[in-house]
């Protein structure tokens, strides 16, 4: 589009026979936009400013607001285009153009405190007003606030809003919910960080994501990003071999001066400071006021835990029947908003986030947002992988395992069996050396900032790399003469001994595709997860109070692995994985008991062998 001024700016005096070719503030000529954008500094009730971007469609009335607040820079996420139109101007992260601008709400996006054009200080996931913040303020009053401003001050609006984002941005949409304001009349967190010690973007089950570093240096050593992560070495596996604890790690690159660094090397356990915070404890207690759309991805490599756990932990309070909706679908990190006709390198034949926008969220939030008549979407909605197909249920399936489990025990020669009977005690070894951890993906490991890195996909990369390698069990079922669905957590029961006095525990559930597949032959052997994750030892009695293994001595190790829908097909078999190491994503453990890991010293870090007893491990599903 050509962009004509329609003021213009005063022009700098010559000095010297030279005067600046740039105004000092160039404006946008707008007049040919289907939209108008305005940027608002909006205050909160303690004085500070957030910056704010409104676009509102030029014929709008009586139209509805969706607000997404976040620290991502709402400046670049309101101008991805070169052209006039609400449409292609909102393509970027957390924008749907199919939904919001061909639905004519008006899109209203805000940097959280602290973060690119707001003020204030950004903590990161600033705590709830309570125990961890007692200041007057928190991201439940700045939604507060910001919403008060709009329905004041935004004619074109009907006076009600919506709240949504992917993964921080589906964090801020949970935390609206807590005391919300009356116009809030619906939020869709999606891919949302609920649990950043559990199972979301910093920790899993106690083994921390030390590829995350870059994400806190990069966000919090300036308020709009602008030093960067930086690496001698193109492979991370080798960065982080030679760094040798996540902790030393950080403290190489200076991120001593980052608040939310010293409180992780400071609460390497699931303590009172994570507790008192994380939103599947808190938001249970208020209940939901709200009807609220969790959207999860079943291959999300980054908060594959938040959406469900807030999901179980509401299903037990009594508004959950009237307020909460689940959505899940076969996507990795926020695919949903895209085109998701492929998971990876699996061809899943259809727009997968296409049938989601349309299907599930545009009447999801028409009904609530514009009083329209079309009907709710069902209360679970999922994709089936395996048979690639959407089905609904009223619930997921407990997380408890009851009567109509069915359990894949391990078996002698490496087999997997459905049949108790045929389980036989038989010790399965391997050595795990913190020298060669298992990588998580084939080395070169790419930094997750560069764009040829697997790390958007790599929960859907081909296991076959792992099998092959000595540190790794593998079971194997037989081949599958009829088809097993399986939904919800599998359940993971396993019985080890280390002669370490600590150690990681990483279980897969895998589907071994047939040696052949005619119709797309890459596929052919195939190894894809369908739920996995790691455990931290030390963490196996208490999550809040670590205890080193005795060595030698038989441990049982229990884990909830992430929630699966999958089918595996006749011809197919199923593999249980079990490793020590998923590395670099995972630190290292020192399979030594120290007190801190982030501290370990070099010299901790020792080989042990692992001896798994088939007899008493198991995986069950639903
Ligand atoms: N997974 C990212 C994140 C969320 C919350 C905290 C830290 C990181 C994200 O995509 O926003």
């Amino acid at each position: 589009a050509c962009l004509l001024t329609t003021s213009l700016p005063a022009v700098a005096q010559p000095s010297g026979g030279i005067s600046p070719d740039m105004p000092d503030h160039f404006t946008v000529s707008t007049q040919d936009f289907d939209f108008i954008r305005k940027e608002i500094m909006i205050p909160m009730r303690d004085g500070v400013k957030l910056h704010t971007v409104i676009l509102v469609p030029k014929n709008a009335h009586n139209a509805p607001i969706l607000l997404t607040r976040t620290p991502y820079n709402a400046d670049h996420m309101t101008s991805q285009a070169d052209s006039g139109t609400m449409a292609s101007v909102l393509q970027g992260y957390d924008n749907m153009p199919d939904v919001i601008a061909d639905g004519g709400y008006i899109r209203v996006v805000q940097d959280v405190r602290g973060k690119y054009g707001s003020e204030g200080h950004y903590i990161m996931n600033r705590p709830m007003r309570g125990p961890l913040n007692a200041t007057e303020v928190d991201h439940s009053t700045d939604t507060w606030d910001t919403i008060e401003w709009l329905v004041h001050n935004v004619p074109e609006s009907n006076g009600k809003v919506g709240i949504l984002g992917v993964s921080y941005d589906g964090y801020t949409a949970i935390t609206a919910l807590f005391h919300p304001h009356p116009a809030l009349k619906v939020s869709v967190p999606m891919n949302p960080m609920v649990d950043g010690w559990m199972g979301d973007d910093w920790f899993h089950n106690g083994a921390f994501r030390e590829e995350m570093l870059s994400y806190i240096y990069n966000q919090e050593a300036t308020p709009k990003n602008t030093v960067k992560w930086w690496s001698n070495q193109y492979d991370n596996y080798q960065l982080f071999l030679n760094g040798v604890s996540a902790g030393a790690i950080g403290k190489a690159h200076g991120m001593e001066q980052i608040g939310f660094f010293r409180q992780i090397l400071a609460h390497p356990a699931y303590d009172s400071w994570w507790q008192s915070q994380v939103l599947d404890r808190l938001l249970p207690k208020e209940g939901l006021t709200v009807p609220t759309l969790l959207v999860h991805s079943l291959w999300d490599q980054e908060d594959n835990y938040g959406a469900i756990a807030l999901y179980y932990a509401l299903q037990k309070t009594p508004s959950a029947k009237s307020d909460l909706w689940l959505a899940m679908g076969p996507w990795n990190h926020g695919r949903e908003i895209k085109d998701a006709s492929m998971l990876g390198a699996i061809d899943l034949h259809s727009d997968t986030g296409l049938y989601f926008r349309k299907k599930i969220l545009e009447p999801f939030l028409a009904h609530y947002l514009k009083d329209s008549t079309v009907p709710l979407p069902a209360r679970v909605t999922t994709f089936r992988t395996g048979i690639n197909e959407w089905e609904t249920m009223p619930a997921l399936p407990s997380q408890d395992c009851n009567s109509t489990c069915t359990t894949l025990h391990l078996a002698p020669q490496h087999g997997l069996t459905f049949d108790a009977t045929t389980q036989k005690r038989e010790t399965v070894q391997y050595v795990s050396d913190p020298e060669h951890p298992v990588p998580y993906v084939q080395r070169p490991v790419l930094s997750k900032n560069l764009p040829n890195s697997e790390w958007q996909w790599w929960l859907t990369t081909d296991q076959r790399n792992a099998t092959s390698r000595p540190d790794v069990a593998s079971f194997t079922s037989p081949v599958l003469t009829k088809a097993v669905s399986i939904s919800g957590q599998p359940l993971v029961h396993l019985t080890a001994a280390t002669t370490g006095t600590d150690g990681d525990f990483v279980v897969k559930l895998i589907d071994v595709y047939p040696d052949e597949v005619p119709a797309q032959r890459e596929m052919g052997g195939y190894q894809l997860m369908i739920s996995a994750d790691i455990l931290r030892g030390r963490y196996r009695n208490s999550f809040e109070h670590p205890e080193p293994i005795p060595a030698n001595v038989p441990q049982v190790y229990h884990m909830k692995l992430p929630v699966a829908a999958h089918t595996f097909l006749p011809g197919h078999r199923i593999m249980v994985q079990i490793q020590s190491s998923w590395y670099p994503l995972y630190d290292r453990n020192p399979q030594t008991y120290v007190d801190n890991i982030f501290n370990a010293a070099p010299d901790s870090y020792k080989p042990a062998t692992i001896s798994i007893d088939t007899a008493e491990s198991w995986v069950q599903v639903h």
